[in-house]
């Protein structure tokens, strides 16, 4: 018998057939996609993650586009929502500017979106998905983790297999391809489902993660965009194995909780579960004040305070949410929930008090209220939040603001950076024991 270590012990991915021995292709169907790793077997915890998700549905439907380079997007912003692979090799890119995705691809087929169709085919690889495995997390419209231990006599073939015999499935009932992550935690699955897509299949296991992760850049821990890695590269860290040189304490001393989750993730520790529930919740913060409140004078302040209050769960949590909710509650203890959908989600505390704000703006009708709370629903990951504003330079310009006060009160405490809103207002004439859930 072959050992799990084997890394003969592999299988096809075209015919699912076990291989004996080392091989460039399947001693059945001639195929070279194999699977073969020493922890194949060993491992259970997926991301799958569809390939080119909006153009592949249109490709489907429209076969004459099969060869030709497509491009999903338009709309009101007038940007790059996706590019089929053929259009990606021209340089096209999610978030382009049309014009400019234009200019790298004159010759591309350009298609509205339709949300309604791809919200649809989502659902369907998602049905696929929970027939799998109860704990299916989905993250965005054509991605989710899977679960998978203890699922083998179940489907009567370790996950890795199941794996493949469900990217096949996809291909063959819904006419669309995904790339599948297999590894052992959350972070390193995701990484994976990315490292050879389209219609790709890794395997990152647990004892090649340091070595792995070493030569990666800091943007490939989760949770470090941009702006971060500006600060990362100020002080000289621009790779994982960097990072995986420094002392634990060392680096909460500079970058506070985002400190610790760099050593944990740069070492691949990584315990977070599948939660099938997170889907469903909203991530909020309310306050009851003392005497009832009408004006926007006194109203706004509680809403920016409140705002970064539900921002900084959000960033801790490493999730973003698309629906802005604002809640008030009258005099008369009559509730009023306003909510906003945003084009993509936001962790932000400048977003999501520029939306309430807005909406709190048609409710300051001199009626008096007892309560305001602000929330955000439609919880994502938030590997996609807050892109680059392209239409309003200044919301982009106060974003990196943000992240920027965000490093700095992680390395000296909230009080170390007031905003204009909040100064002498707000939070500390609202004590935070007045603030719940
Ligand atoms: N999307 C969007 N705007 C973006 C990024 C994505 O509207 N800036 C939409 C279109 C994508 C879908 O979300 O089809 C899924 O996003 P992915 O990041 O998974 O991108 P794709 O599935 O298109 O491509 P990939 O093969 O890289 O996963
Ligand atoms: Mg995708």
């Amino acid at each position: 018998m072959l050992s799990v270590n084997d890394p003969a012990h592999g299988f096809c991915r075209d015919c699912l057939t076990r291989q004996s021995k080392a091989a460039r292709r399947c001693e059945r169907c001639g195929s070279p996609r194999l699977a073969a790793h020493p922890e194949l077997y060993a491992l259970s915890l997926a991301h799958i993650d569809c390939d080119a998700f909006y153009a592949a549905v249109e490709k489907r439907d429209n076969p004459e586009l099969a060869d030709k380079p497509v491009i999903i997007g338009g709309g009101k912003r007038g940007v790059v929502s996706t590019a089929c692979y053929i259009a990606r090799i021209n340089g096209v890119r999610s978030a382009m500017p049309m014009f400019k995705a234009l200019e790298a691809c004159p010759h591309a087929v350009v298609i509205k979106p339709d949300m309604e169709k791809y919200a649809r085919v989502g659902r369907e690889v998602r049905q696929m998905m929970q027939a799998l495995t109860p704990l299916v997390q989905p993250i965005s419209i054509d991605e989710a983790f899977l679960d998978l231990a203890g699922t083998e006599r179940l489907h009567g073939m370790p996950p890795a297999l199941v794996l493949a015999r469900f990217a096949r499935q996809v291909e063959k009932e819904i006419g669309i391809t995904v790339s599948v992550g297999l590894s052992y935690c959350k972070f390193l699955a995701k990484v994976a489902s990315d490292l050879n897509k389209p219609r790709g299949f890794s395997v990152i296991g647990e004892a090649e993660a340091l070595s792995f992760l070493a030569d990666k850049p800091v943007t490939m821990i989760w949770g470090v965009g941009k702006a971060f890695a500006a600060v990362l590269e100020r002080d000289g860290v621009r790779s994982i194995g960097q990072l995986q040189r420094m002392e634990r304490a060392e680096l909460m001393r500079r970058y506070g909780t985002m400190g610790d989750r760099l050593y944990h993730l740069a070492r691949g520790e990584d315990d977070r579960a599948v939660d099938v529930d997170r889907e469903a919740k909203s991530v909020s913060a309310e306050t009851t004040f003392n005497e009832d409140l009408s004006s926007a004078a006194d109203l706004v302040p509680i809403l920016r305070a409140l705002s970064e209050k539900v921002s900084s769960r959000l960033k801790k949590s490493g999730i973003a949410g698309r629906t802005v909710v604002l809640k008030l509650k009258t005099k008369d203890f009559k509730l009023r929930t306003r909510n906003r959908q945003l084009a993509d989600p936001t962790r932000l505390a400048d977003r999501i008090f520029a939306t309430g704000r807005e909406l709190l703006s048609r409710e300051t009708d001199g009626t008096l209220y007892r309560l305001i709370g602000i929330g955000v629903s439609d919880l994502t990951d938030d590997a996609r939040a807050d892109p680059p504003d392209l239409v309003d330079r200044q919301a982009d310009k106060r974003a990196k603001a943000e992240g920027a006060i965000d490093i700095l009160r992680g390395k000296f405490g909230r009080a170390a950076v007031e905003t204009g809103y909040t100064f002498g207002k707000g939070r500390n004439a609202h004590p935070p024991e007045a603030v719940d859930d």
